[in-house]
């Protein structure tokens, strides 16, 4: 039997988008199966209120196209979600490539047929679509969890996950508003509501070390000026270890005299983006008295914003350093805490009981809610897997492929999965970066690939066990060298959520994305290592 296409990719955000355009380049058949009713995943789901960038608008657009680079304006350093939405559509246009995307197309399972190589692909509509090459491109936090608290299901008011912010404007003015939780969804969430809505609870239960955002508006000259300088900007995305504008710097913190160092601190601390996480001395993501130097210094800025001292105590993490989990960017969070209607429950002094059918009910009673948000965060990376039944060889499925750790061959392939491949996934450097740049190097990579197999007029390629093992001791060993393995977070595999999730995991790779392009381009130089062919 042949494949009804040549290739399939699950998703249609940044990734699904640009690898369908170069399959398409490549004369291969190629469409799109979109759970949601259009494109640009992340960004097509998560609408609710203050979702933005923390990347500059520029250095999150893709590179590779000079027409788009052209003739996309962007309005704000770091956009709000309805303008990235509308890049994101822009782009598919202007590619041409919307009539080859499936929308409303939730996949089920996938299931490899080996006597006729090809993959089934089961819809949760009941269709089924076959392909020679199964892509997945769906996303790392795509699988919202929420929090396992007893009675959520009596709650008789509205309540939904952040990622399921409905389509249609919600009401908030006037009304009594839970947010429960605090990372970096939460934080903007909350920021945004606060002087809108009638009251607003906030259920806290680590805080996190949040930094100014610092966003402005970009006006017309600016623009123009960006668009001048584009391909530095994106040189020197390419050049940072996260793949950001913000590169840390070369030196450690005590090469530095102290008041040097307070004043460097100070002005990346007022300026936009991730500079005060990643542009830093090299040290405090790596040394502990290092980081704690600086963790103090951000408390005290804390302690600075927040009148009230007991609240800001609150608002201090104490059980991680600054960094060492993802640092939410903010516009005017700590001070949203100054409005009489805005209160902070620390579910550590006043755990949550239940929810009942009017609100949340704690260890001191209960409040009474219109609308409950779950800002509880995703089943990070491999979640989006777990949700599909994948099925490879023998009926093997990933599920038990990864039942403890992801395993994979550079990211890209799994040992028993042929035609596989998964962009973006466990293992590869995108996660741990600026998105699209990771995303732009992991496509044309896979792109050549293709291309390679193309020219030797192969039709299946797999990875083998050993393979997967030598990149699973390559993951690890750069582990080690960070902070951010040592707290527990979705960068490290914890969703408290999820069940088995309560450990850390080798989810992705952080050795930087130089690091990881020059290990894939060696790859493909000695004739794609690693892979059969046939
Ligand atoms: P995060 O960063 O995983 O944050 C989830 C938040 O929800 C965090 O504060 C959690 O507290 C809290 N949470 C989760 N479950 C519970 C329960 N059961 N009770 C109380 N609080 C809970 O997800 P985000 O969506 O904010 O951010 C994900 C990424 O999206 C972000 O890093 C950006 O890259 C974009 P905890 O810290 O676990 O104690």
């Amino acid at each position: 039997m042949k494949a009804e296409h040549d290739a399939i990719i699950i998703g249609a955000g940044i990734c699904g988008t640009y690898m369908l355009h170069k399959l398409l380049k490549l004369g291969l058949d190629a469409t799109v199966l979109e759970a949601g009713d259009g494109p640009g995943g992340t960004w097509y789901w998560n609408r609710y209120p203050g979702a933005r960038f923390d990347s500059e608008s520029y250095s999150y657009g893709f590179s590779f196209n000079k027409e788009i680079l052209a003739e996309w304006n962007w309005s704000e350093h770091f956009s709000a979600q309805p303008e990235t939405l509308r890049y994101v559509n822009f782009v598919v246009d202007k590619l041409g490539v919307r009539e080859h995307m499936q929308f409303g197309c939730r996949v089920k399972a996938a299931r490899f047929d080996d006597a006729d190589n090809l993959w089934r692909v089961e819809l949760t509509d009941g269709r089924t679509q076959t392909c020679t090459y199964l892509f997945t491109a769906i996303g790392m936090l795509s699988a919202p969890t929420l929090p396992n608290i007893e009675g959520r299901e009596r709650f008789k008011g509205e309540s939904f996950h952040t990622y399921h912010w409905p389509q249609e404007p919600v009401p908030l003015e006037g009304r009594r508003v839970a947010v429960i939780g605090t990372g970096a969804t939460g934080v903007q969430v909350i920021a945004d509501i606060a002087p809108k809505v009638g009251e607003l609870t906030v259920y806290q239960r680590r805080p996190n070390w949040c930094a100014p955002l610092k966003n402005s508006p970009i006006g017309d000259e600016e623009m123009q000026r960006i668009k001048a300088s584009y391909d530095e900007i994106f040189a020197q995305c390419r050049a940072t270890p996260n793949g950001f504008l913000h590169g840390p710097v070369r030196k450690d913190m005590h090469e530095v005299p102290e008041a040097e160092r307070l004043a460097f601190w100070n002005e990346l601390y007022d300026s936009p983006g991730f500079g005060v996480w990643l542009g830093n001395y090299r040290d405090v993501l790596m040394d502990p008295e290092a980081n704690a130097e600086f963790s103090a210094f951000i408390a005290d800025k804390i302690r600075s914003r927040v009148a009230d001292p007991a609240i800001a105590e609150k608002l201090i993490p104490r059980d991680h350093g600054f960094g060492t989990r993802r640092v939410p960017m903010e516009t005017h969070y700590y001070e949203a805490y100054h409005y009489p209607h805005v209160h902070l429950v620390d579910v550590n002094e006043t755990p949550i009981k239940r929810i009942t059918e009017t609100g949340i009910e704690t260890s001191d009673g209960l409040r009474e809610f219109d609308l409950i948000i779950y800002a509880t965060g995703f089943d990070a990376i491999t979640g989006a897997f777990d949700r599909i039944e994948f099925e490879g060889l023998n009926g093997e499925t990933l599920r038990q492929h990864w039942q403890d750790e992801p395993m994979t061959y550079l990211g890209v392939q799994v040992a028993g999965f042929p035609n596989l491949i998964t962009l973006a996934g466990p293992q590869q450097a995108s996660v741990a970066t600026n998105f699209p740049p990771a995303i732009e190097s992991a496509v044309e990579w896979a792109s050549d690939l293709f291309s390679f197999m193309q020219e030797q007029g192969y039709t299946r390629i797999e990875t083998t066990q050993d393979f997967e093992q030598q990149w699973f001791e390559e993951v690890k060993s750069v582990y080690d060298m960070s902070l951010i393995t040592k707290t527990p977070s979705w960068f490290t595999g914890y969703n408290s959520n999820v069940a088995g999730h309560d450990k850390l995991r080798h989810v992705i790779y952080l050795g930087g994305s130089p690091a990881y392009r020059q290990r894939i381009a060696d790859v493909a130089q000695k004739a794609y290592e690693g892979f059969i062919f046939h």
